[in-house]
Parts: structure tokens; C-alpha cells; sequence
């Protein structure tokens, strides 16, 4: 059977996920109202995280396709996908057009020499505007170097929440076939020379209880085989022999057992417990490996240490420096954008060095790390900072914002002394676009006070550009903390005279500690304050009238904030059920 494999990739929002949940669902692969986005992250909150592939079948052609996540800081999740297959569907919102993330992930398919299939999608959108949008994609295939091969693309639009595709924007469609016979036209079939050696690349990793690890991969060359040997060639240059236990392709996303898989085709294999991304699977042992998946740098860094606040151990199950390390482990294996330096550091306190690909990046796999019942203190992210021959470099992104005219000027102010420079500014209506160049410092802890600036109505994406010189000091607004100088219950008569003052963290009745940090005040220095002070009792009547207080609702912390707004001399303290702020020296 022939077989296509692609990639949907596109920016985030874009709707890669509705779409190949249509093209599943009109092939007949699914259940109704089955989506590739089905991790319980990605579900809370509306997102794709991990790239996972499906299989559907369309006139007796296999199409193996992989979702992936459009979100800047999990640009690794497709760089790691692009080597398995063999095109990718761009997809591109009629109305935004272009983003900072179309560019990126078009970027690395052009290199691999992928031709893409274009769909411009959303055109139901009342500020849709799909012929400007083909015409700012075709600029950016130029810009980014396209061979006149890859030029010369196909262009389907789309209303993929309808699941409906059209070749043409005037023709009459009810449902995704011009998309899908476009698969088949324009896309090659994968190549499949089934009597070589088996070669096999692990673009992405499972786990069974009974199995153990499973492998996912693309079958580059020969044939696998239940019970059959292979040799594993590790990363590290080591080759260690195995046998396949199990293996499964993909109806949808739901997997089927087989005995063999061919050269083109994209399987789950069981039976190598030491597996990891981008090793190669071969027949014998002199056989070469395949080239390895290479993945952009990091951009971050922060620290992660066990947890030594009073409330330590309170809500953990897992807490020691031990099993930090062991689940970091575990994570490197699959999280391929990560790095962690677990080299002990000389004096101060035990910590890992984790480098990462930005604050989301970070705060999801600390939100699955608490889920599992892991405690933990992490420091404030800092961008990295490289020096070569004297030169010092940090990151800079591309920011592409989007925002109602009006609020135009508050967004270039803010990012002005962030260090960021203006390249672009388009008007379309009433809609202003921003296009900055901005050190990734600049934007840390930025993007919060954005949503606050345009009452939520912007939008800010950005994208990392490289390494380039140092922009010098930042100065962001600076706000203190608000920290407690005593232990215990909170009290709303407290909190009441703490919320004149500035930002209040925590409900009335949280247990505080000494030097945890319950809120921030706009101006200037820390302030240490006692939330857990209650009103002189004068009489009855007076501790009565406590209850009539009124309290605004509290800037709750979560992951994502803390790591925001969280300062140089303070830890965010993770558990299973609070994320707090706390200073690194508790006592005044
Ligand atoms: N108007 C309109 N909205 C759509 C269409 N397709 C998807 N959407 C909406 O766009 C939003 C994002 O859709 P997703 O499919 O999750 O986008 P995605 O590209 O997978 O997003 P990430 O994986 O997080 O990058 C959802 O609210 C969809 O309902 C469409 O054809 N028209
Ligand atoms: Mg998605």
C-alpha cells in the first residue's frame, strides 16, 4: 500500500489540531468527538504540547500525519518530527496571517529540502483576508530562501472547523476532499525499499505497564519484525543489541498489533528499554546510524533544588534531591528541547542547573511534575547569556504584537525600555501590528503586564532570532514584595489593610510562614508586613464585623505567574497543591 506521511505544523491557534481531527473524522478513523489533543494539560488549556502522530486511510493510501504544537516554546517537539516525514501541510490563519511561528517551523522545513502543501484556514472569519495572506506567504517563502521547486506550492483554503477544504476560493465544497486528493497528488509517496537492512529513527517515546518503553519511529529502510534482533545505535556511539517484543501501527490514534512494518511506513515498537529520540534501530552491527535529530539551543536557565520551606514535605511525595534527579532523568529522554546540568555545584546549596526553551516550556513540565506528586523549589529564570572571545551575546526574538490602535502607544513605551526596537508598524483597521526586535530578557516577566496594558485584547508571539551582542541593563518596572513576618493563619481584617497597599497573593485563613512572600507593592523596596494579625477585641460586637470585610479576589500564584513575577533573591516553591513565593533568606 502506498503510504504519505506529513506534518501539520503552523502557529499557535492556527487550528493544525481541528483540522486533522476533521481529516480523522471523515476518514472514519475515530470515535466521534476523539482529538489528537488529549493529554489533560493540553485539554485545561486549549493547546498542543506534544507532537503525536495518526494514521488514516484515504483510497487505499496510508496517510500517517503528526500534529504538532504551535506554541514558540515547544518549537523542539517539531524539529524532532520533521526527519520522519516526508512534507509538511503549512497552515496559516486567513485572518492573522504569516506569525512569528510560521516563519520558524516553514524555516526548518525549507531546510530539510520538505515542499510544503499550503492551507490557508479560519477563511469564515469576517476579517479574513486569504488572498493578502497567499500573497505574505509567498514573500516569506522567498525571504527564507525557497528553491523554485518549493515556490511553487499548492494552496488549499479552509474552514477546518466546518471540515471543509476548497482548491479554489469561489468552488462549492462540503467536506475535505480537495485537501485530501491534494495529499495524494502533491505529495510524494514515501519511499520504501523494504529489502534493505532495517534502518529505524525514534521520533517520540511511549510507555507501557506491561511493555515498557515504546518507541516511535519512522522505518527509513528494510522490514521490523515481532521477535525479531536488531542492534540499537545509542547517541553516545555505543551499539547495544535488543529484540522486538511487540509491534503496533495506528488506526487514528488508536494502535493495532501487526507482525511486520516496511521501509516508508511510521510504527511503535516494544522491546528496547534503553530507547531514546533520534537513536537508530538497525539489522547488524556494522550498520551506519542515521543522522541524528539536530534541536535548537536553549534559552533558558533556572535552578531546581529540594524544597527546605518550613511547609517542606507538608504535600510531596516525592522530594528528596534523589527523585528530583531520577524525574529529570526521565525527562531529558523525552523532553528533547531540555538540558539539565547535574553536575554537583562547588559550595552553597545542592541545585541542577535546567536549561530550557522558555517559561512554558519550564512551567509545563513543573505542572506534570506536581501532578505526580513532586515537591520542589525552582529560582528565577534567566536568559542565557553566552561569552566567546570576549564578546558577550544574549537571545533576541522576533515580537510580532497585534493590538487595537489605542493601546499601540503603551506597548511601544513598555517595550522601548525593555530594549526592544520597532522594525515594523502596520495599520489594518482599527488593529495596529507591531513587529519588534527585542532581547528574550526583555520580554521575561513581560508578558503579563501586556495583558493588563491592552484589558486583554492583545496578542504578543514571538519567536527566538539568535544570538546577538548584549543590549545592556534592563530596567523593568521594579515592584517589592509584600512578605510576611510571621507564621500562621492569615486573616481577612489583615488582608483588607495588606490589599490598600499593593497586589494580595493569598485567600484569608492560607497558612503563612516567616519570609514567604504574600503579595507586591508597586513602588520600590520590599515590604515585610503581618498578615496574621487580627483586630484588637475590643468587645463582641467588634469581632462580629469582621465578616463584612471586603476583599478583592486574590492574584492567585500559579506556575506561570510565579516565574514571572517572582524576584532575583526569592524561590517559587512547588507542591502538589500551592505554589508559593518565598525569600531565599527567610528572616529579615
Ligand atoms: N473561525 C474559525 N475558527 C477555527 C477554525 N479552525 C479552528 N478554529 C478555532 O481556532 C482555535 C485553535 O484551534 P486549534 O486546532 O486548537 O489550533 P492549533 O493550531 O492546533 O493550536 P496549537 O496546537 O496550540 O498551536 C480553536 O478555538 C478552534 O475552534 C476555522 O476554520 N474557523
Ligand atoms: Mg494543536
Amino acid at each position: 500500500m502506498d503510504i504519505r506521511n506529513i506534518a501539520i505544523i503552523a502557529h499557535v491557534d492556527h487550528g493544525k489540531t481541528t483540522l486533522t481531527d476533521a481529516i480523522m473524522r471523515q476518514c472514519g478513523s475515530v470515535k466521534e468527538g476523539a482529538s489528537m489533543d488529549n493529554n489533560a494539560l493540553e485539554l485545561e488549556r486549549g493547546i498542543t504540547i506534544y507532537a503525536k502522530n495518526a494514521s488514516i486511510y484515504y483510497k487505499d493510501t496510508k496517510i500517517n500525519i503528526v500534529d504538532t504544537p504551535g506554541h514558540a516554546d515547544f518549537g523542539s517537539e517539531v524539529e524532532r518530527v520533521l526527519r520522519a516525514i516526508d512534507s509538511v501541510i503549512l497552515v496559516v490563519d486567513a485572518q492573522e496571517g504569516p506569525m512569528p511561528q510560521t516563519r520558524f517551523v516553514l524555516k526548518k522545513s525549507l531546510e530539510l529540502g520538505l515542499k510544503p502543501l499550503v492551507v490557508i484556514n479560519k477563511i469564515d472569519k469576517p476579517a479574513a483576508q486569504p488572498d493578502i495572506v497567499h500573497e505574505q506567504i509567498f514573500e516569506l517563502f522567498l525571504d527564507l530562501g525557497a528553491n523554485d521547486e518549493q515556490l511553487n506550492f499548492t494552496t488549499i483554503y479552509a474552514i477546518g472547523r466546518e471540515g471543509i477544504a476548497k482548491a479554489k476560493l469561489t468552488d462549492d465544497s462540503k467536506d475535505l476532499t480537495p485537501l485530501l486528493d491534494a495529499i495524494l497528488e502533491k505529495i510524494h509517496t514515501a519511499p520504501a525499499d523494504a529489502t534493505k537492512p532495517l534502518r529505524m529513527q525514534p521520533f517520540n517515546l511511549g510507555y507501557d505497564n506491561y511493555l515498557g518503553r515504546l518507541a516511535i519511529g519512522r522505518i527509513h529502510e528494510g522490514t521490523i519484525r515481532k521477535g525479531g534482533s536488531v542492534f540499537l545505535k545509542k547517541l553516545s556511539g555505543e551499539t547495544v543489541a535488543g529484540k522486538i517484543t511487540k509491534i503496533f501501527s495506528f488506526l487514528g490514534t488508536e494502535r493495532r498489533e501487526i507482525d511486520e512494518a516496511y521501509a516508508g511506513d511510521i510504527a511503535m515498537v516494544a522491546g528496547l528499554p534503553g530507547v531514546d529520540i533520534g537513536e537508530t534501530i538497525c539489522a547488524t552491527q556494522d550498520q551506519e546510524a542515521l543522522p541524528a535529530i539536530t534541536i535548537d539551543e536553549p534559552t533558558i536557565s533556572l535552578q531546581f533544588l529540594v524544597n527546605d520551606s518550613p511547609f517542606a514535605g507538608r504535600e510531596g511525595k516525592f522530594v528528596t534531591s534523589r527523585q528530583i534527579k531520577e524525574r529529570l532523568e526521565r525527562e531529558l529522554e523525552i523532553n528533547v528541547g531540555l538540558k539539565v546540568d547535574f553536575s554537583p555545584p562547588v559550595g552553597g546549596s545542592d541545585y541542577f542547573m535546567v536549561y530550557g526553551r522558555g517559561e512554558l516550556h519550564i512551567a509545563i513540565m513543573l505542572e506534570n511534575m506536581r501532578r505526580e506528586g513532586y515537591e520542589l523549589q525552582v529560582s528565577q529564570p534567566h536568559v542565557i547569556i553566552k561569552e566567546e572571545n570576549g564578546q558577550i551575546s544574549e537571545p533576541f526574538e522576533e515580537a510580532v504584537v497585534d493590538v487595537p490602535a489605542e493601546f499601540s502607544g503603551t506597548v511601544i513605551e513598555k517595550l522601548g525600555k525593555r530594549k526592544g526596537i520597532m522594525m515594523e508598524m502596520k495599520e489594518t483597521g482599527t488593529q495596529m501590528r507591531l513587529i519588534f526586535k527585542i532581547p528574550t530578557r526583555g520580554l521575561l516577566g513581560y508578558r503579563n503586564q501586556f495583558m493588563v496594558d491592552t484589558r486583554g485584547q492583545g496578542i504578543l508571539a514571538s519567536r527566538v532570532l539568535g544570538f546577538f551582542a548584549f543590549a545592556g541593563e534592563i530596567k523593568k518596572t521594579e515592584v517589592g514584595s509584600m512578605v510576611s513576618m510571621a507564621g500562621g493563619k492569615a486573616l481577612g481584617f489583615s488582608l483588607a489593610n495588606l490589599q490598600e497597599r499593593g497586589v494580595v497573593y493569598i485567600d484569608p485563613a492560607s497558612e503563612v510562614y516567616e519570609g514567604m512572600v504574600v503579595g507586591n507593592v508597586a513602588k520600590g523596596n520590599d515590604l515585610w508586613v503581618n498578615p496574621t494579625k487580627g483586630k484588637q477585641l475590643t468587645n463582641i460586637r467588634a469581632a462580629a464585623s469582621d465578616e463584612a470585610i471586603q476583599l478583592t479576589p486574590p492574584f492567585k500564584i500559579t506556575l506561570e505567574r510565579g516565574l514571572e513575577v517572582m524576584a532575583e533573591d526569592e524561590y517559587l516553591e512547588i507542591t502538589p497543591k500551592n505554589v508559593r513565593i518565598r525569600k531565599k533568606v527567610l528572616k529579615k
